[in-house]
């Protein structure tokens, strides 16, 4: 793959966080580093892994393959590798690469003298999955509560452990997510429209920048957030929306167990009713 001058003048030794030079070079397009050496071993262990449990498991069919977590009886203890202990290899599999991927993020961060703002959102993706299948279960006494891996099966998970909490919209935390997650995507459509309108002007017309943009905000809503305010309005929803969604399944089970509507009491119970 052809070299932008501009990489090959930043491919420079050095950042590095663990072993020094060691791993300090690319192959083709890929920087390596300890944490690339790191990544793919977990990467490859975990899929290998997830290969054999479909190889002993009842089906091939791509959709039906499920790595069922243990049994909640089992607690949180070391489950057989089929019942479960396959689950809890490949959990440390996968925190291991997704981690490894983000230092890795770092190291490069470094190389070009840039902060570390990427690397620092995907760690609240982590910390989503974590929330799911290290904390909540360890919080609720079992690997039980973690989620299967296999495409449908997980959507199972979903949807029974938002009805054990009989309606689980009514979960605060989950509402303050969607607005989250609704709000990006509004803002994305709005941010890429806006820039891509002002670089396609039509045919022949010149391409327009920055002070067009804002006008077409304060011509439309009164207001721009302007250029470097999109960004960080994005980051700021972005990462909202995976931090909200961490905290709304950490309460549902450790905090909460009744269903979510029952939350809604102290409204009703609010002095302000009962009064005349
Ligand atoms: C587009 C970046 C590329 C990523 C892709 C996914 C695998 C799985 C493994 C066969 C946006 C690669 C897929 C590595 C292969 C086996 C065993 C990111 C993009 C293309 N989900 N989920 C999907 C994961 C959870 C939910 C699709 C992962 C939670 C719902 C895909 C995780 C909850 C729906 C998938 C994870 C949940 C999906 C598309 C981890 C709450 C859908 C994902 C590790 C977050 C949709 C059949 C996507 C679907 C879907 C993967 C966790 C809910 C299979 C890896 C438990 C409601 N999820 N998911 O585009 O079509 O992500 O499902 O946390 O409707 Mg899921
Ligand atoms: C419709 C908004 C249009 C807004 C306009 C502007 C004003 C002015 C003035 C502020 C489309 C209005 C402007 C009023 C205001 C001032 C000054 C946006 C619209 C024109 N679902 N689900 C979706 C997930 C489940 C269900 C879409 C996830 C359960 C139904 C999206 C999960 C069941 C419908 C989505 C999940 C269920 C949807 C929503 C997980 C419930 C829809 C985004 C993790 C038990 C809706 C077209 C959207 C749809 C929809 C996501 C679960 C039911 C893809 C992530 C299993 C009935 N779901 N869902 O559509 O498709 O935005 O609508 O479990 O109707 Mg779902
Ligand atoms: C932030 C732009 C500004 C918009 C704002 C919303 C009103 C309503 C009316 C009290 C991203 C202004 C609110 C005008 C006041 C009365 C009677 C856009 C931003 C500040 N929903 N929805 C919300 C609407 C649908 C769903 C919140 C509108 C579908 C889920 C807000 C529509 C389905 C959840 C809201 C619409 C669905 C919400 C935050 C129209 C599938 C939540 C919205 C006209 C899409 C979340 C309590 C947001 C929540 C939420 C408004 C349609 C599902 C009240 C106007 C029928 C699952 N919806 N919604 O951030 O907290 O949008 O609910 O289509 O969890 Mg909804
Ligand atoms: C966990 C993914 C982390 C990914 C990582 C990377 C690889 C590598 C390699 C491609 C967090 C993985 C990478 C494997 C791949 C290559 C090369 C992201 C994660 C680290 N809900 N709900 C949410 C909505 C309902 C329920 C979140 C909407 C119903 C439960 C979001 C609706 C009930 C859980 C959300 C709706 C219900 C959630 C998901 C509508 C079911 C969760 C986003 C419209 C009956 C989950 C932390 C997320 C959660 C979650 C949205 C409806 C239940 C806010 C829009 C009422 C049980 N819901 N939901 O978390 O919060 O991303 O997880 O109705 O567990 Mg909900
Ligand atoms: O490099 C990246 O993107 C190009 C990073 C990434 C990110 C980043 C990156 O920089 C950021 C900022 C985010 N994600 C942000 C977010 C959102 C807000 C915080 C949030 C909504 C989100 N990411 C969600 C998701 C989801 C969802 C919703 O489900 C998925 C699927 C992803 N993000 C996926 C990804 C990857 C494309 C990439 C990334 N987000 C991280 C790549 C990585 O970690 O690579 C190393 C690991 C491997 C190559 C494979 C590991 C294999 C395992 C060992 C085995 C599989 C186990 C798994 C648990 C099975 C799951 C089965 C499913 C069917 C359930």
């Amino acid at each position: 793959m052809a070299m932008l001058s501009f990489e090959r003048k930043y491919r420079i030794a050095g950042g590095t966080l663990v072993g020094g030079s060691l791993f300090d070079f690319w192959v083709g397009p890929f920087y390596v580093g300890f944490f690339g050496v790191t990544t793919a071993i977990f990467a490859l262990l975990g899929t290998l892994l997830i290969i054999y449990g479909a190889a002993i498991g009842p089906t091939w069919a791509l959709f039906q393959i499920s790595i069922d977590p243990p049994p909640i009886a089992d607690g949180l203890a070391f489950a057989p590798l089929k019942h479960g202990g396959l689950w809890q290899i490949i959990t440390i599999c996968a925190l291991g690469a997704f981690i490894s991927w983000a230092l890795r993020q770092v190291e490069i961060c470094r190389k070009l003298g840039i902060g570390y703002h990427v690397p620092a959102a995907f760690s609240f993706a982590i910390l989503a999955y974590a929330a799911l299948n290290v904390f909540r279960p360890i919080l609720l006494g079992a690997w039980g509560y973690g989620f299967p891996y296999g495409i449908m099966s997980h959507l199972d998970w979903v949807s029974n452990v938002g009805y054990q909490h009989l309606h689980f919209h009514y979960n605060p935390a989950h509402m303050i997510a969607v607005t989250c997650f609704f709000t990006t995507t509004f803002a994305l459509g709005l941010h890429a429209g806006e820039i891509l309108s002002a670089a396609n002007p039509g045919k022949g017309k010149p391409v327009k920048y920055g002070a067009y943009e804002s006008a077409y905000f304060r011509d439309t809503i009164t207001y721009s957030i302007g250029e470097i305010g999109i960004h960080r309005l994005g980051y700021f929803l972005a990462l909202n929306a995976g931090l909200w969604s961490a905290i709304c399944m950490i309460i549902s089970g450790p905090f909460w167990t009744q269903g979510w509507p029952y939350w809604w009491d102290w409204y009703l119970n609010l002095p302000i009713w009962s009064t005349g």
